[in-house]
């Protein structure tokens, strides 16, 4: 019974919701940069709106975000102060290559996550790093459209053998790009797509989730080249799609949106597109720009293990008059009666996250790694910065408990759990501070306002127990 011995817990980040310094070191600037907080965020990443520099109009909360370049020591030591086994970051693309089809890297760059990676070892903390985090250099989407263009696997390609290369040694655990199938939801955010009038979309993204497909088995080709002890992830915005009733008709629109996500998951992990997605593609005359040696390509070099995020489940329906949806989420779904929400209306539902893993374990049966999970909620610090937050400890507990019975009663192969935004950070959908997921409080608004002070909530003393005794003691006291 139990986790793992060598369970890796811990916390997940990504670089564009944290670091700042958007201009240090020679950083070029990426699409996450120029989306502000506010209202014309969803439009803007979901390339509906062409938004590509900065304007006095708006806040853009990535530049300085919570200064985590300039801050990271402190960052890491109050992580290994929890405990963590492993920290999960994304590198930023345009500090490493700023405008992002250069040969050579910015040395500046490559030298800041390699102190970073050093000073996580100091801890005893394994890097877990995602490649491609929402983020794609602006000099790609402005010349070359973003990954719609084919072009993009040369860039890639050369931005992952640089990492294999030269962090050797100090990173092990890789994923290839976050929540792949965010590119359905937010293609500006997640693959640089700016749409243009009349073009067929669903076209430009099938085309562009191809080229991030084959780059993706051929980043983890090089992976195991150049170290055969490197483990490579794909990544799934995950969450199972239960029926809105048990009508058949209800049943298969589950089938198909649970199919909708999983098809990425499917290629990078058996290594060849779906006769589903085949099918429904040809249907609709949308052709895959397969060039030679893709397949192959596909095939051999499938994924090591298969990671995701979690924070809710989902409801399909069959039926067109049933409209209500939830909001305040990428991923909208039906609502569900029986579930309670968070502030932002993501439905709140630990079982659900057994069933996801029993489900994604099914399929694939390679070991799973959780994430992200967590819960976006407004903290209400005293006058000394602290924040009593039982209702983050009631939402990770709940979470927590039903992945350990994934484990313990259903067998599933689990590597480990990074809870979201282990630090405060700013949000991805939103772009707000004031969602906040963390352990550990940061003194900023939505506005930009605060000293970036760091104090740790009431949730890190209980997380860092919860990794002392290997998950067996989830109590609140
Ligand atoms: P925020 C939507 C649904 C599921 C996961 O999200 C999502 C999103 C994006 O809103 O993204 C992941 O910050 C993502 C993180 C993000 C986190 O979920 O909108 O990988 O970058 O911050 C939470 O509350």
């Amino acid at each position: 019974m139990g986790l793992r011995k060598d369970f890796l817990w811990g916390g997940a980040t990504a670089a564009n919701q944290l670091e700042g310094g958007y201009d240090q070191d020679g950083r070029g600037l990426a699409n996450v940069d120029v989306a502000p907080v506010g209202e014309d965020r969803r439009a803007i990443i979901s390339g509906e709106k062409k938004h590509l520099d900065f304007d006095d109009e708006h806040f853009y909360p990535a530049k300085e975000a919570i200064d985590h370049y300039n801050r990271y020591k402190e960052d890491i030591a109050l992580f290994g102060e929890m405990g963590f086994k492993t920290y999960r970051l994304s590198i930023a693309w345009t500090r490493i290559f700023p405008k992002g089809d250069e040969k050579e890297p910015n040395e500046a760059g490559l030298k800041f996550y390699e102190d970073l990676f050093k000073e996580c070892h100091k801890y005893g903390i394994e890097p877990l790093v995602t490649i491609t985090h929402f983020d794609c250099p602006m000099h790609l989407i402005k010349e070359y459209g973003g990954w719609r263009n084919r072009k993009m696997l040369d860039f890639y390609e050369n931005l992952t053998r640089t990492l294999f290369t030269r962090y050797k040694g100090l990173v092990k655990y890789w994923l290839t790009f976050n929540e792949i199938n965010i590119i359905l939801h937010a293609p500006f955010m997640g693959a640089g797509i700016v749409f243009e009038e009349g073009e067929n979309k669903k076209e430009v993204l099938y085309r562009a989730a191809h080229h991030e497909l084959v780059a993706s088995a051929m980043a983890t080709k090089i992976a195991h080249e150049v170290d055969p002890k490197n483990q490579v992830g794909c990544m799934l915005a995950a969450g199972k799609n239960y029926p809105n009733s048990p009508r058949p008709i209800d049943v298969l629109a589950a089938q198909q949106a649970d199919r909708q996500n999983y098809f990425f998951i499917d290629v990078q992990s058996r290594g060849e597109y779906p006769a589903y997605a085949l099918k429904e593609l040809e249907r609709e005359g949308i052709e895959i720009p397969f060039e030679e040696g893709d397949r192959e390509l596909l095939k051999e070099h499938t994924v090591d293990f298969i990671s995701f995020s979690y924070y809710s489940s989902r409801v399909a329906s069959g039926d067109p008059e049933v409209n209500e949806k939830t909001e305040g989420n990428i991923f909208a779904s039906v609502k569900n009666p029986y579930l309670e929400a968070s502030e932002w209306g993501w439905q709140i539902d630990p079982l659900g996250l057994r069933i996801t893993m029993n489900d994604i374990y099914d399929r694939y049966q390679k070991p799973l790694f959780i994430v992200e999970n967590g819960l976006g909620a407004i903290d209400k610090p005293d006058e000394n910065g602290y924040v009593e937050d039982d209702y983050r400890i009631d939402y990770l507990a709940s979470h927590i408990k039903a992945m350990k019975e994934a484990v313990e009663l259903d067998g599933v192969d689990l590597m480990g759990y990074t809870s979201w935004g282990c630090i405060d950070l700013v949000s991805a959908g939103t772009g707000e501070m004031k969602k906040r997921y963390g352990f550990i409080y940061v003194d900023r608004d939505n506005k930009g306002n605060g000293t970036l002070e760091r104090t740790p909530k009431k949730s890190f003393h209980w997380y860092k127990k919860v990794i002392e005794t290997n998950g067996e003691d989830l109590s609140n006291d």
